[in-house]
């Protein structure tokens, strides 16, 4: 069996939703295992808000691949959708990040599992909770829903 893996999926460019599809086709024709899909949400821009709206969604999958063979599948699938790395954390077709990887903890310069982000991320938090409420963060060791209570 593989490991289980988090991902979050977003597009402000173009077709949006077809974009969000075309992603995880593409990631179960390179024999990534969908195991969930969230519903998609559509989200205010954070950071560089000027900016379309985009379409989020947080799917679970299980793959055999180590996280550093993942990046690469990521980047040719994001390459493939025709991203352009223009304005950092500007606009773009498609935009896969690893949220989580079993209990895995990566640092290094090119990835960063859990995904630093991620806990002040609404448009994350709110997919990925529904599709996994009580999903456990490695560094915090808690529940994700308690670090995030009352926020
Ligand atoms: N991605 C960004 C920057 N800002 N805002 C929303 N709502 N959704 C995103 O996916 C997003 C963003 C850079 O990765
Ligand atoms: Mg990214
Ligand atoms: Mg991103």
């Amino acid at each position: 069996m593989g490991d289980t893996v988090f991902l979050s999926l977003g597009s402000n460019l173009g077709d949006r939703k077809a974009y969000l599809k075309k992603a995880v086709i593409l990631l179960k024709k390179a024999g990534v295992k969908i195991l969930k899909e969230s519903s998609i949400y559509e989200t205010e821009p954070m950071y560089y808000e000027n900016q379309n709206k985009f379409l989020n969604q947080v799917i679970k999958v299980e793959t055999e691949l180590s996280p550093f063979e993942f990046l690469k599948l990521i980047n040719r699938i994001e390459k493939e959708l025709k991203r352009e790395r223009i304005i950092p954390k500007g606009p773009r077709t498609i935009d896969i990040d690893i949220l989580l990887w079993e209990d895995k903890i990566v640092e290094s310069e090119e990835l960063k599992i859990p995904h630093p982000l991620m806990l002040e991320r609404d448009f994350v938090l709110k997919p990925l909770l529904e599709i996994e409420e009580n999903i456990f963060h490695p560094v915090y060791k808690k529940r994700i829903k308690d670090i995030v209570r009352g926020k």
